[in-house]
């Protein structure tokens, strides 16, 4: 099967299965579980920030970052087709009474630092609501994987700290975004109060997040990932496959991005398909198939064991761990046989 729904699918390496058969444990609600400290030191380390958490996913690092950051009533400034808004089930209306507050993204990405400006509630005209915090997404997964460089960035911190706004990053492929940028991450996360990123996408491991910040924040974050049921016990399971994932699996990602310029590209060849070619910069591309073509395309894949993400007229193919680029001469025959009548 080649399965590019999604870089959650990908299957742990073998030096992530003799890690995690060897893996020293212990109750990590006691702080006692030694391959989960290893990790979070690492990844503090490698962001650049104080302290980090292992949190069970993407989704809970960005909700106890928020709950960190913010009280009941408070608003925060998020993208409008930011993953924390669109597909995290509310979690932080519905367990924080948080609000969200959206600023457009472009179609490629791009955030309009006026819309950010704009957004920002005075507290003291007791009608609004009290800004806690703006969010971004690095890479930005439903604008194409797009990339933010350290100067995009720090235009919305400075915007944060200039307003004694919180900053937060839901870096949930940030290593995509260092790798392409060519750059240390710390440098794309500098200006952040916290970021998330996650272990279960490209880096491939099974399950698993970090949030960094400062051991402030950390020291909350924890407290809330507590109360939603995410202290886990001997999980060091799972993170000693972080820690190989740290080592190992960063540099790869490149092989990843090649991969998906490699598939734009014979996309772009391809009759009956639009796509732009220069808006995939890492390992997700998106397209659209002319209406009469998409139940041709999706069962000569569906036929040949090819899984992808469409969602009505808009496709998006992952490239991962696990995909060669065979694999992609596979899908662009198979796609093409259809296409070319
Ligand atoms: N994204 C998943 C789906 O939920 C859409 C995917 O297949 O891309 N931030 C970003 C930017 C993400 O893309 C995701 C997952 C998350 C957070 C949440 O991570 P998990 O799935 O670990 O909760």
């Amino acid at each position: 099967m080649i399965d590019f729904r999604s870089d959650t699918v990908t299957q742990p390496s073998p030096e992530m299965r003799e890690a995690i058969f060897n893996a020293q444990v212990g109750d990590d609600v006691f702080g006692d579980d030694p391959t989960i400290n290893i990790l979070e030191e690492m990844a503090a380390d490698r962001l650049g920030k104080e302290q980090a958490l292992f949190v069970a996913s993407g989704t809970m690092g960005n909700l106890v970052s928020i709950l960190a950051h913010s009280n009941r009533g408070d608003e925060i400034i998020v993208g409008d087709k930011s993953h924390i808004f669109k597909y995290e089930a509310g979690g932080a209306s519905a367990l924080g009474g948080v609000a969200y507050h959206t600023v457009k993204n472009h179609e490629d990405g791009k955030i309009d630092p006026d819309d950010v400006l704009n957004a920002i509630r005075d507290a003291s005209d007791n009608h609004n609501p009290q800004t806690s915090m703006i969010a971004l997404e690095n890479t930005q997964n439903m604008c194409g994987g797009r990339v933010l460089d350290q100067f995009e960035t720090k235009i919305f911190s400075d915007i944060a700290k200039n307003n004694n706004l919180k900053f937060h990053i839901d870096g949930a492929r940030i290593f995509n975004a260092a790798v392409k940028l060519d750059i240390d991450v710390k440098k794309i996360v500098e200006g952040a109060d916290s970021v998330s990123f996650c272990l279960s996408k490209g880096l491939a491991c099974p399950v698993g997040s970090l949030v960094c910040g400062d051991g402030k924040f950390i020291e909350s974050a924890r407290k809330w990932r507590k109360m939603l049921g995410g202290g886990m016990r001997q999980a060091g399971f799972l993170a000693s496959a972080g820690i190989v994932a740290l080592d190992n699996m960063v540099n790869r990602l490149a092989e990843d991005h090649e991969n998906a310029q490699k598939l734009a590209f014979g996309l772009s060849q391809l009759p009956h398909i639009n796509i732009d070619v220069n808006s995939v910069e890492t390992n997700l591309v998106f397209f659209e198939i002319d209406l009469e073509y998409r139940n041709l395309v999706e069962n000569a894949l569906n036929q040949n064991e090819i899984k992808g993400a469409s969602k009505r007229e808009r496709w998006r193919f992952a490239t991962h761990y696990g995909i060669e680029s065979s694999d992609i001469d596979i899908t662009l025959d198979i796609m093409g046989s259809i296409l070319h009548g």
